[in-house]
């Protein structure tokens, strides 16, 4: 009987523990965060086509598109395990050499995509591209120091 008193605090331990942080090969990790970096840029993509008039811009679709990208922007950081690149990837070492930088980025751009999905619902285009923008400062800056060019 004894026994089973860890069992509850080991059940609530599992709860908290991200099942995105689980990563055992490099290879499961680089297709994980590449996943859900397509997936955001698609929806991020969406929002700039509408910011250009390239499709009508309906609030109701700006904003739910701003809002998957604020949950995407969640996601990444769990799947960047130490040393985690293969041949697919384009992630450089600096990620773990300047890990407070890499960080720093990671959080502003939280920040910002929630900030995006707030104006979003409003429907103001202005506003939305502001917010747009300081987004796609972001991924630009992080991209420039954090990931090697496409061929
Ligand atoms: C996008 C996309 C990115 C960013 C970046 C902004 O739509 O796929 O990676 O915007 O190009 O500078």
């Amino acid at each position: 009987m004894k026994r089973l008193s860890y069992i509850a605090p080991l059940a609530c331990l599992m709860l908290v523990v991200p099942a995105y942080a689980q990563f055992t090969k490099s290879g499961d990790a680089v297709e994980y965060r590449q996943g859900v970096f397509t997936v955001m840029s698609h929806h991020f993509g969406l929002i700039s086509r509408a910011l250009k008039g390239e499709i009508p811009f309906k609030t109701e679709e700006v904003s739910a598109n701003a809002n998957l990208v604020a949950r995407l922007a969640k996601l990444p950081w769990g799947a960047f395990p130490v040393g985690s690149t293969t041949s697919d990837s384009h992630a450089k070492p600096e990620i773990w050499k300047k890990a407070d930088a890499f960080k720093e980025l990671a959080e502003r751009l939280q920040t910002q995509t929630d900030k995006l999905a707030a104006v979003a619902k409003d429907g103001d285009a202005s506003a939305v591209k502001a917010a747009f923008g300081d987004v796609a400062k972001t991924c630009k800056e992080c991209h420039d120091a954090f990931r090697t060019k496409h061929e």
